[in-house]
């Protein structure tokens, strides 16, 4: 029985992310926000319209309190950052500590006590806030690493409500996850969960595998029996993989705007129209595979098996998390390559690598998809990597071809890809020639194959499929019981 003395919100969906999906824009002097639209807030945007649904999380604004406002018929509830918390539960404990852990320890991550007591105390500020303002009853979905305390503290505060996690980048394996000091925290807090979903099999199991060997508790398939303790009672939480897509139907539109076909066209001319574009377009971000990349590339110029007559690679790397040294560094790293591929050419006119540092309208990123020949997705590690999908769903001639990283989760739904481990340079220039050469009738078989697949995989369908089966778990309980 819930507790009479919580005052219910008005709320009956609730979505926590870190980030609320605006971005302050001064000039906008009717609201003073912008909607930015993502994949997420594009899957849950009908059902807070169809529901009376809120949205928690951080404005990107630091010390300053904001009022709940409506924009988009979304209500957003914004929750305040200090700049120390922006420092420590975000800078520091979000991405120096748990992505770079998640990701394979690319780099090393940092462990601070003041960073996790940071995590702690912004997690419970999150977690009040879903207490305030969700309805009896209602149903929470609380998304990423930033939040994995606030299944727990919410289920704690409010027990009435139906709460999901979904994880959007990786779950690392056992061995890995062992080395966070707070390890057994994480896992209690995100057993908070009625449901937690995970983009592959693989990381649903990692984290089921950690749940064995730290807490020693059952699970049997997908189901984790979590035993009474911590003042909740006992419960069953089911761990299960929930690949993330895009919304293809609204890329294939834009894929068909004349204006939009016109402008790839126009890209193609700006960079010499050659024979062959290929294209990159990543977060600035360590795990992206961007050196791997040029490095492959570098070298195919230089020993002649690509010509620079023929071929261009745009890279687009938009900046990301700026302040941090790792990102300072791979930044670093990246313009020094292609300045370096670049400054080998003998030809004033020779230009081989395009480099943008920039973020671009839904528009014109539509446009460089159009205008790419071959796709370069070459993540050391990637929860799921959305990029690759959407290049797939622009392509509504059946050509071009994606060269795939198998660490990527795209690698388990796009098998028309050519994949490549992009740790072995040698296998890198293998898979770009490949893709730079395959004959016109395997690009349209393959690419026909691939197209298929993000058709039918969509980001709605990705939604309602979590929040049917949270449903689900909600009025039957005992129908996740571990025969
Ligand atoms: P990200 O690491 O950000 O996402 P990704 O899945 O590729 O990686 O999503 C990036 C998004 O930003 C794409 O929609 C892309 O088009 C867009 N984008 C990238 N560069 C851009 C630019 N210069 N201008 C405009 N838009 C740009 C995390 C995880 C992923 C997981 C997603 C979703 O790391 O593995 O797929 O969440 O769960």
């Amino acid at each position: 029985e819930p507790s009479t003395e919580i005052p219910y919100g008005d709320s009956d969906f609730v979505v926590v992310a870190n980030r609320l999906p605006v971005d302050r824009d001064p000039d906008d002097e009717n609201r003073g926000w912008r909607t930015s639209p993502g994949g997420l807030v594009t899957a849950v945007a009908p059902v807070m319209k169809a529901q009376e649904g809120a949205w928690i999380g951080w404005t990107g604004v630091a010390d300053e309190d904001f009022e709940p406002f409506t924009i988009d018929g979304m209500h957003l509830s914004p929750v305040t950052l200090t700049s120390e918390d922006v420092l420590r539960y975000y800078e520091g404990f979000s991405n120096a500590t748990l992505w770079p852990l998640y990701h394979d320890v690319i780099v090393p991550p940092e462990y601070h006590r003041t960073w996790w007591d940071a995590y702690v105390r912004v997690n419970e500020r999150f977690a009040a806030k879903v207490a305030e303002v969700a309805a009896q009853s209602a149903t929470v979905w609380v998304h990423d690493y930033q939040l994995q305390l606030v299944p727990q503290m919410v289920r704690r505060l409010r027990p009435d409500l139906a709460i999901g996690f979904f994880n959007h980048i990786p779950f690392p394996p056992y061995e890995l996850f062992a080395q966070l000091p707070w390890r057994d925290e994480i896992l209690r807090g995100l057993l908070g969960a009625d449901l937690i979903g995970f983009q592959r099999p693989a990381d649903a199991a990692n984290f089921r595998r950690a749940v064995r060997g730290r807490l020693g508790y059952a699970t049997k398939g997908s189901t984790v029996s979590v035993p009474p303790g911590d003042f909740l009672p006992a419960h069953l939480v089911r761990a299960e993989p929930f690949p993330i897509s895009i919304d293809t139907p609204y890329l294939e539109e834009l894929a068909r705007d004349p204006k939009i076909l016109e402008r790839a066209k126009q890209i193609r001319e700006e960079v010499g129209n050659p024979r062959v574009v290929m294209l990159g377009v990543d977060r600035m971000d360590y795990t992206k595979g961007i050196r791997h990349r040029l490095k492959a590339f570098g070298e195919l110029l230089a020993e002649g098996r690509l010509d620079v007559e023929d071929v261009v690679l745009i890279q687009i790397a938009t900046p990301s998390r700026e302040r941090l040294e790792q990102y300072k560094i791979i930044r670093h790293d990246v313009e020094l390559a292609v300045g370096r591929i670049n400054g080998e050419q003998v030809d004033v006119g020779s230009i081989p690598v395009r480099y943008l540092h920039h973020s671009y309208p839904r528009d014109e990123m539509t446009a460089f998809f159009l205008a790419a020949d071959v796709m370069l997705v070459t993540a050391l590690r990637d929860g799921m990597n959305l990029v690759a999908k959407e290049y797939v769903a622009c392509r509504r001639r059946d050509d071009g071809a994606l060269v795939l990283s198998e660490f990527t989760g795209a690698a388990e739904q796009l098998k028309g890809a050519v994949m490549v481990n992009p740790h072995d340079i040698a296998d890198l220039k293998a898979g770009i020639l490949e893709a730079v050469q395959m004959d016109e009738r395997t690009r349209t078989r393959r690419m026909k194959q691939m197209r298929k697949r993000v058709a039918t995989d969509t980001v709605s369908r990705w939604s309602k499929n979590f929040l049917a089966e949270l449903e689900h778990i909600k009025d039957n309980p005992e129908s996740i019981v571990p025969e």
